[in-house]
């Protein structure tokens, strides 16, 4: 859209005309204090007491009965204790009820409609225009149809829309259902784009819905107090706006579009202009089963082995269990550490990663859970070795342990099918599945190099499917599914790119869409496209297309946490490195040959026959046979100058 679909009113208000979206019925549904509903349905003698659900010493919720007596979310307990020294406080750090329950709901809304898309714990989008058109078709005209719930700012002369109107019947039976099958209250906004339901939903709370009128969309609008209250635009992008003299959501409306396009580029510009104006064309889109599982906890200071070994095995305890219930058995183990710094608080991270020993991956789906886990601590401790020189002092501040690369066998967990998957958490034992992603060189986003923009929050976040973690007093706490960057993910507001700009090949859409706009265009440049197609081309079996295909669109979707790529250029930096290798056994491109030879002498033979027999179906180039020095002359290298560009890209990237 340009500035000629805005027009600008006498008052000034400008009226919106948003072409093709107008037919689209998007439903917002965002359950009421969510952790609280939860431990009032585990202990209903809570339902009636103030409760409060406390992380560390702040109250992440409270139900309601709490909030008629002055709690509020993100309180402090004493603050809190104050207000309302009656409140019943019961702890919030185990997530794992809270996991159940909120995907119990996202499998009822999929029951109904394939396009759930999740947004935190307690919110789900669901595009309901199909379901519409299919009830429009069975209306005969002198059906009378009326709105269930609220219509925000309604008013008796307005003409209805019934597609609106339907989209509420609907938003009414699914929020029966959840009531009625899950036991959970929730509220619901119902309007043309995600955007605009999440807005409204939250007008009248608690257990309510409310229907945004296209004519209603600039008051909605103007009704936010400020720019930071448009989901989408975060805490940095508000700074770069606010910088420019605009704060509220009028300044953005009006602000010469082309003034700030040359601030911030052309794409950036209209997104956010459209935000301002409550325009979001962005696609409701399913949400498969998770790309990794992790844990994490966070703590004031760690300063010794044994306090971080004991950390680490508490932490694998509890994912150990969760990746067993999942049912697919993961293929690569990372550790992420958060060092003490005063300045960067909340995101420097750096992770180390390394493969899973095929025999501990089936410990753990077959449910030998403790064996599992005594394993995987040596090999978590070697990680960490890597990163924390432990003979001098260190003071780690967040301790994090991931799966990824989730291997299992059947229908892909990907797509339509991807989250039933995820609820069918079958026991039994799975055949490790050898793919194609298992070779394939795995870099991680590097956190550290995207410190200072919401969108390296939002990565941070992600890393982590489930947190503990709960910074300070007054800031928001950082459940990895639920934190209000996801939004702008969802949404595709805080990225730059468009939503449809095409990612390459293996590369994840959705992290695709949060990268810098430079980040972006390197990835699409013609120079990193030919590069993939020849690496592609060079170390993909011909006979093995579709399997290879259906490996590849898996990984798309499973991997909201990170980015992977193949990429010529990081293999040859891996093999620059002088490894212990076997004659007739290549590394696979994942590993990391520095923990590989730190491993204990039995995981590695263990995984050089894995390796061994599965004969890699990626190999590295033949170089790779060739002694260190010859590595940076070989022809597979690219010449310097072409190289240059992919370096660039490489230093946001920090190999696993
Ligand atoms: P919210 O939907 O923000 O809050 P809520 O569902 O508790 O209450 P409301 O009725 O106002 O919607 O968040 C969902 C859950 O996420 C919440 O129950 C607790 C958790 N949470 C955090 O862990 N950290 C946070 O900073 C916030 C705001 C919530
Ligand atoms: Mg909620």
């Amino acid at each position: 859209m340009d500035n000629s679909d805005i027009e600008v009113e006498e008052d000034e208000r400008p009226v919106i005309k948003i072409p093709g979206s107008a037919h689209r019925v998007i439903l917002h549904f965002d359950l009421d204090c969510f952790y609280a509903q939860v431990e009032m349905i585990r202990n209903p003698a809570l339902r009636d007491v103030p409760l409060g659900i406390q992380q560390k010493y702040i109250i992440v919720t409270c139900n309601y009965v709490a909030r008629e007596r002055g709690v509020t979310k993100l309180m402090s307990v004493t603050d809190a204790k104050e207000k309302c020294p009656e409140l019943v406080l019961v702890k919030g750090e185990d997530l794992t009820h809270y996991r159940e329950m909120s995907y119990k709901v996202t499998e009822l809304l999929l029951s109904y409609c394939p396009l759930v898309e999740r947004l935190g714990f307690d919110e789900n989008f669901v595009d309901v225009t199909e379901m519409v058109e299919q009830r429009l078709a069975e209306i005969s005209e002198t059906d009378s149809f009326s709105f269930k719930g609220n219509v925000f700012n309604h008013s008796s002369n307005q003409d209805a829309n019934i597609w609106l109107a339907i989209g509420s019947h609907i938003a009414a039976e699914m929020r029966d259902a959840i009531r009625s099958k899950i036991g959970l209250t929730g509220c619901a906004g119902v309007a043309t784009n995600k955007l605009l339901a999440k807005l409204v939903s939250g007008t009248f709370k608690p257990n309510q819905q409310t229907v945004l009128l296209q004519e209603n969309v600039g008051d909605i609008m103007g009704c936010l107090s400020g720019l930071r209250k448009v989901p989408g635009v975060g805490h940095q992008t508000a700074k770069r706006l606010q910088a420019l003299g605009l704060v509220s959501v009028k300044d953005l409306q009006l602000y010469p579009l082309g003034d700030l396009a040359r601030e911030l580029g052309a794409t950036t510009a209209q997104r956010l202009r459209n935000l301002a104006l409550g325009i979001d064309e962005s696609a409701v889109t399913p949400t498969g089963a998770p790309q990794s599982l992790s844990d994490e906890d966070s703590f004031k200071k760690m300063c010794s082995v044994k306090e971080v070994m004991a950390k680490i095995r508490e932490l694998l305890g509890s994912l150990v269990e969760r990746m067993h219930k999942d049912g697919r058995q993961p293929q690569t183990f990372r550790l992420t550490i958060r060092r003490f710094s005063a300045t960067n608080k909340w995101f420097s991270r750096e992770s180390r990663q390394a493969p899973i020993p095929g025999a501990v991956g089936q410990k753990i789906v077959s449910g030998n859970i403790e064996d599992a886990v005594s394993q995987l601590v040596p090999l978590a401790v070697k990680l960490f070795h890597k990163m924390v020189d432990s003979n001098a002092a260190f003071h780690l501040t967040l301790i994090n342990v991931c799966f990824s690369n989730l291997q299992s066998r059947g229908p892909a967990a990907s797509g339509k099918g991807a989250i039933t998957s995820f609820f069918t958490q079958s026991a039994s034992p799975r055949k490790s599945q050898i793919s194609s992603t298992q070779n394939q060189v795995i870099m991680v986003f590097n956190a550290t190099l995207f410190t200072q923009n919401a969108g390296s929050r939002l990565l941070d976040h992600q890393i982590s499917e489930c947190s503990r973690n709960v910074p300070p007093k007054g800031q928001m706490t950082c459940n990895s599914e639920q934190s209000e960057e996801n939004y702008e993910a969802s949404c595709s507001t805080e990225g730059i790119n468009s939503d449809k700009t095409k990612p390459p090949p293996h590369v994840d859409p959705e992290v695709f869409r949060l990268l810098p706009e430079e980040i972006q265009k390197e990835l699409l440049s013609p120079y990193y496209l030919n590069s993939l197609q020849s690496h592609m081309s060079k170390h993909e079996p011909l006979g093995n297309d579709s399997s290879m295909k259906a490996d590849r669109s898996r990984m798309n979707h499973q991997q909201p946490a990170g980015i992977r790529v193949i990429n010529e250029e990081n293999v040859m930096e891996q093999e620059k490195l002088s490894l212990p290798r076997s004659s007739d056994c290549n590394f696979p491109g994942n590993v990391d040959p520095e923990v590989f030879s730190e491993l204990p002498p039995d995981v590695q033979k263990e995984l050089m026959s894995e390796w061994k027999q599965q004969n890699p179906v990626l190999k590295t180039p033949s170089s790779r046979k060739t002694g260190k020095g010859s590595i940076s002359k070989s022809k597979d290298r690219k010449a310097e100058g072409r190289s240059s560009q992919s370096n660039n890209l490489l230093k946001y990237f920090k190999p696993g």
